[in-house]
């Protein structure tokens, strides 16, 4: 490691290096030289302790999944979703670009672990940066230095990690992924998923690739545990695009009757589980992150009264906008607009202004123990044994509230073939529909046909084998009002879920699976009526018929790495619709 520090070091040039040792006291001077160097403001101390605000680049808010590469010796192994580069060109191309970037800057070495210390999943990554407000997430989002250190010895390898934000032009920026050399390179940008190489590039590229090899899954999903009023603890994981509210399910607070009824959530993570089959034949999952990246917009006491918790302090926020008395504002927080504040952008900003305040991506930084709802087996190395996966997309038309797989193959399709409306936190036009499989389209660091086979093959080592289902709490009437509420009364549809876990209520069968009877559903203390429900429920044949062609045409892309079953699910699929 220290040969590869020196050879980076050499190729970059800082003027300084520094390695990172993560403790509390080095936390607190390099938080000193990031306000001196402006990379971070110091945000009303009294009201939000700890916390701090950074401003990016105007054109650095978000992924770039067009400037993402998975740079593989064949460019089938990348498979037809992923950008793909040569490896030697890539190296080449980026050798160029990092040749001197960190001139007259300091380069941190950042050991991090991804994972629990002494778990055999657990990776060791090591990231060189140039960015100060990449070392100070970072120290949030992974367990990082002494600890990762420990962990490397005994262990032959480590993730390759080098980061320059360049000059952050968008035309030279490039996340690369070198999977079979276990090496990512990021060039010209620090936004958290293109910079933060612990968590999309590492956690879900490098993870998925070395996952199929070793034979577990790294997910874009949420893990969390629901109490009944009896005491049972059932865990569930959940896959959701970007930006579609895993953060706000992961946390999610019961509805009134049903926490004075007894029911609890408590949550593992928000973003990335990493599963395997344990000896007991059991699907088991872990959050190999340490914090919450999550978005701040739309997040109040209503819709999220743990990530408010989360936040109040000890919290690094991105993009949101700043107010006289050095407190923070964003669309969607509890009460009214602020008659003044500084945008985003740091720019004089009024209810007039007729442009956001706080970046729609804007973000906060902050750890797993900050949650009042955190589960009690987070650092459990082991993980927690899941019982059901829940699969979901943003969209407004078409797709039912809630759907259950008939089996996992069924269950597998119905992941292979998510749709979900684009959302900001990825850059590029927000709202189009496109197949986002398992949510893992931007984070699938091998061939998607491949991907698909694992999933399907994962399954004859474990039994029973978890249910699958696909919710959509963004469907919306013919005015554009949702039909369903969301939030803490998504907890409403959690109990069908448990109660088919456990076999305590039936279900009907339909084209797409089984549904909830209406009846079945709890609706009390809502105001919502059964034919509301029925219609969130209701499924539209002909929109169907639409929905599973452009599914097939999306798996069509897989060509000959598709999968004989989801063929075969497919096929099934416009059958049962076809049919009276
Ligand atoms: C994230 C993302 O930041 O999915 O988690 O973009
Ligand atoms: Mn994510």
């Amino acid at each position: 490691m220290r040969r590869w520090v020196e050879e980076n070091a050499a190729l970059c040039q800082p003027q300084a290096v520094h390695w990172c040792d993560g403790t509390e006291a080095e936390f607190q001077t390099l938080t000193q030289r990031a306000i001196a160097e402006g990379v971070l403001i110091g945000l009303n101390q009294k009201e939000l302790p700890g916390c701090f605000l950074h401003r990016s680049q105007a054109n650095d808010t978000a992924r770039t999944e067009h400037c993402t590469y998975i740079c593989t010796s064949t460019q089938e192994m990348a498979g037809p979703t992923n950008n793909w580069m040569d490896p030697e060109k890539a190296y080449s191309l980026l050798r160029t670009h990092f040749s001197a970037s960190m001139r007259q800057r300091t380069m941190y070495v950042v050991p991090f672990l991804m994972g629990h210390p002494g778990s055999p999943l657990a990776k060791v990554g090591v990231e060189l940066t140039d960015s100060l407000y990449v070392v100070l997430n970072m120290r949030i989002m992974t367990r990082m230095g002494h600890v990762a250190l420990q962990e490397l010895r005994g262990r032959n390898t480590f993730t390759r990690c080098l980061h320059s934000v360049g000059n952050y032009d968008p035309q030279h920026r490039y996340i690369c992924h070198f999977p079979q050399d276990n090496t990512i390179w990021s060039y010209g940008s620090g936004y958290g998923g293109n910079a933060l190489l612990g968590k999309k590039c590492l956690a879900l590229r490098i993870g998925s690739f070395l996952g199929q090899q070793e034979g577990w899954l790294a997910e874009h999903m949420l893990i969390m545990a629901i109490t009944d009023p009896k005491g049972a603890i059932t865990y569930l994981t959940g896959a959701f695009p970007s930006a579609c509210g895993k953060t706000n399910l992961a946390m999610l607070e019961p509805p009134a009757q049903f926490k004075k009824a007894g029911w609890k959530v408590t949550t593992l993570g928000d973003d990335i589980a990493w599963m395997y089959v344990d000896k007991e034949r059991r699907l088991r999952a872990l959050n190999p992150e340490s914090g919450y990246f999550g978005v701040v917009p739309g997040t109040n006491r209503k819709t999220n009264p743990n990530a408010m918790e989360i936040l109040s302090h000890d919290s690094i926020f991105t993009n949101v906008a700043l107010l006289p008395d050095g407190q923070v504002w964003w669309e969607g927080k509890d009460g009214i607009p602020p008659a003044a504040c500084l945008d985003w952008m740091g720019k004089p900003w009024t209810p007039q202004s007729n442009r956001k305040a706080a970046h729609p991506n804007s973000r906060f930084t902050a750890p797993l123990t900050h949650n009042p709802a955190l589960n009690e087996r987070w650092n459990d190395p082991a993980g927690v044994a899941v019982s059901a996966i829940i699969l979901g997309g943003r969209r407004s038309q078409t797709v039912p509230l809630i759907v259950e797989a008939f089996d996992w193959r069924h269950g597998v399709y119905l992941g292979a073939t998510l749709g979900s409306e684009t959302t900001a936190a990825a850059a590029g036009q927000v709202g189009l529909v496109r197949r986002d499989p398992m949510a893992m389209l931007p984070f699938c660091g091998y061939h998607m046909g491949r991907y698909f086979a694992h999933w399907l093959n994962i399954s004859d080592r474990m039994h029973p084998e978890p249910r699958i289902f696909f919710v959509n709490w963004f469907r919306r009437d013919e005015n554009g009002k949702f039909l369903w509420p969301g939030f803490g009364e998504n907890l409403r549809i959690l109990e069908w879920i448990l109660k088919r876990c456990k076999k305590a209520v039936q279900a009907r069968r339909t084209p797409l699976g089984w549904m909830p009877y209406p009846e079945d559903i709890d609706l009390q203390g809502l105001e919502m009526n059964r034919a509301e429900l029925e219609k969130a429920l209701s499924i539209n044949k002909e929109e169907w018929i639409e929905e599973a062609l452009a599914q097939g045409e999306f798996l069509n892309q897989m060509g000959n790495e598709l999968p004989a079953e989801l063929k075969q699910q497919h096929e099934e699929l416009l059958h049962r619709l076809h049919s009276p």
